[in-house]
């Protein structure tokens, strides 16, 4: 527990941490054992997911505490202001509307003064229009053929979105097109991307917010030059890209003609916006009709997030308890583990999701912060985590909590394998919590010797998250979900969850170093010690291939 740096503490954290001090022992065995009705008290439904959080080490008098804490550091109220359009992106000076990217057609929405949701339905429309063109066949490429294959060229937010939900729509998809991703600037995940494939029927999607982003650009002008070497001409360019951007003069130098651009907006951070232009991937691969399921599924758990009371409110109870594992019992990751090879992706995004919007070190006033914020979020998917480092949750040292994410209805044809899938995920859950004694063990007649190997203490806790099953409006559910817990927490700790001067430093780092590398020269380098002998190593290799 970190608290004894907390400076500006509220009563209501000092009162958590009095509290974790009583609870902090106590085994999940006593609190269901004490309480027959703890399943049913601990779990909410909203947006069609059921959130089970009763594996928690949580009493009632935890929740109220933890209700107490959030309404002192004014989350409902901040909440409020993000769905008015005020500028709560206070280092960026935006608002942060990417509930705008799925309100129904007559909601109203204004940022400074001007109602945004006609826009958003307005390029709605026309990624709509392109992706019927496409997947009916009217839009052909430059020599006339049908487009069979999209490229999807972005990193980051304009990446593993569209990817994650790719993947986890497949089922829905065209089955006679396919869909690839390019984000690397390794030229190897290009050279990948486009093995086997066709010049006259790929079509490249650039998507990038700001199409100024190294990776991106690389990668789109090396998907020129591939696309021009096959088919003889500039002219093809016309036909086989389009872009995803909020810079029209950037996509019009690349040689995009800016009808084939769809926009998006400042307000939009590239971590929330696999909903808007960024899914235009996501909606030809699973037409328009079903991506409006996903923007439905988004906006249900929007609804929920804005009106449903503290206890009963899937977003705000996972994201405090997130900061009661993070803060009080000074759990340093938290793991997702969807039970669901189409979420194999999920636990990608979600770090993405956390770790850019709540990897913060300063409050919203710049002063520096004595607690700890976001966790490293990871996972896999079960059941194949449960065959690696499951061992570490269940016997080793550290406390990581789980989220497990399963569907009741099989998507796989195969549906005689989903009672294996689902019986795995329950009963994860109930040996993390529960473990087993030594008593258990001997019972079971081990040998003495072996029983303390096999004891599982227990008292791992996971918040269960089922759903019927996995589509796009469950989809967009599960996303939002996630999105509004991260507000949660950042809300708590007080940080700007939607700026990230991390990724910024990042893009302009490697700048510097580029014409560094060229082997030909021989100016003195400027680094430290560690930093100009591998340039130099690198610089040498490269003497010695030629280059
Ligand atoms: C997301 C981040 C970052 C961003 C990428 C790509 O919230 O800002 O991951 O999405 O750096 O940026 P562009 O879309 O501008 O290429």
């Amino acid at each position: 527990m970190d608290m004894k740096t907390v400076t500006n503490a509220s009563a209501a954290w000092w009162a958590l941490a009095a509290h974790y001090e009583k609870i902090k022992d106590v085994h999940l065995r006593t609190l269901f054992s004490e309480d027959p009705g703890r399943a049913q008290r601990f779990s909410a439904d909203g947006a069609g997911l059921f959130l089970d959080y009763s594996k928690n080490r949580i009493t009632d008098e935890t929740l109220r505490l933890l209700f107490a804490l959030a309404e002192s550091r004014g989350v409902t109220a901040r909440r409020d202001a993000m769905f008015r359009g005020e500028k709560i992106n206070n280092t960026e000076r935006r608002a942060v509307l990417h509930v705008a990217l799925r309100a129904p057609r007559d909601a109203r929405i204004e940022v400074d003064g001007t109602n945004v949701v006609p826009d958003v339905h307005e390029v709605l429309d026309r990624m709509a229009g392109f992706a019927e063109q496409i997947r009916g066949g009217s839009w052909t490429g430059h020599t006339g053929k049908r487009i069979k294959t999209i490229v999807n060229i972005g990193i980051g937010g304009s990446y593993l979105g569209p990817e994650m939900a790719y993947r986890a729509l497949r089922p829905y998809s065209d089955r006679g097109m396919s869909f690839r991703f390019v984000a690397n600037v390794d030229g190897a995940d290009f050279s990948e991307a486009v093995q086997g494939l066709d010049a006259a029927e790929t079509l490249f999607i650039v998507s990038s917010k700001t199409f100024t982003t190294l990776e991106t650009m690389t990668n789109a002008a090396t998907a020129r030059r591939w696309v021009v070497e096959r088919l003889g001409t500039d002219a093809a360019v016309a036909r086989h890209f389009v872009a995803v951007s909020t810079n029209e003069a950037g996509v019009r130098d690349f040689g995009i003609d800016t009808v084939n651009m769809f926009g998006f907006w400042d307000w939009v951070g590239g971590r929330y916006s696999m909903d808007g232009a960024i899914g235009l991937s996501t909606m030809v691969a699973i037409g328009p009709e079903h991506f409006r399921d996903m923007l439905a599924g988004f906006h249900a758990m929007d609804e929920h997030f804005r009106t449903a009371p503290a206890e009963r409110n899937l977003p705000m109870l996972l994201g405090l308890l997130t900061v009661w594992y993070n803060n009080f019992f000074g759990a340093q990751t938290l793991g997702v583990m969807p039970y669901a090879a189409h979420l194999g992706r999920f636990p990608a995004y979600l770090q993405q999701l956390q770790m850019e919007s709540n990897g913060k070190h300063v409050d919203l006033q710049g002063r520096p912060i004595g607690y700890q914020t976001g966790p490293v979020i990871w996972g896999e998917p079960g059941t194949d985590g449960q065959h690696s480092f499951y061992q570490l949750i269940h016997q080793g040292t550290k406390l990581i909590p789980c989220d497990l994410i399963g569907f009741l209805q099989p998507l796989s044809p195969i549906a005689s394998q989903h009672d294996l899938l689902m019986a795995n995920l329950f009963a994860q859950a109930e040996a993390l919590a529960f473990g087993k004694t030594a008593r258990e063990v001997a019972a079971g007649g081990v040998p003495e010797w072996q029983v303390p190997f096999r004891v599982f203490e227990g008292n791992r806790p996971t918040n269960l998250i089922l759903a019927d099953r996995l589509d796009p409006h469950t989809l967009g559910a599960l996303v939002a979900l996630y999105e509004h817990s991260v507000f949660t927490q950042g809300a708590i700790w007080d940080i700007d969850s939607f700026d990230q001067w991390g990724v910024e430093l990042g893009k302009a780092l490697a700048l510097r170093i580029v014409p560094e590398l060229d082997s030909r020269q021989d100016a003195a380098l400027a680094h430290d010690s560690s930093t100009n002998a591998l340039i130099d190593r690198y610089r040498r290799a490269s003497q010695a291939r030629g280059n």
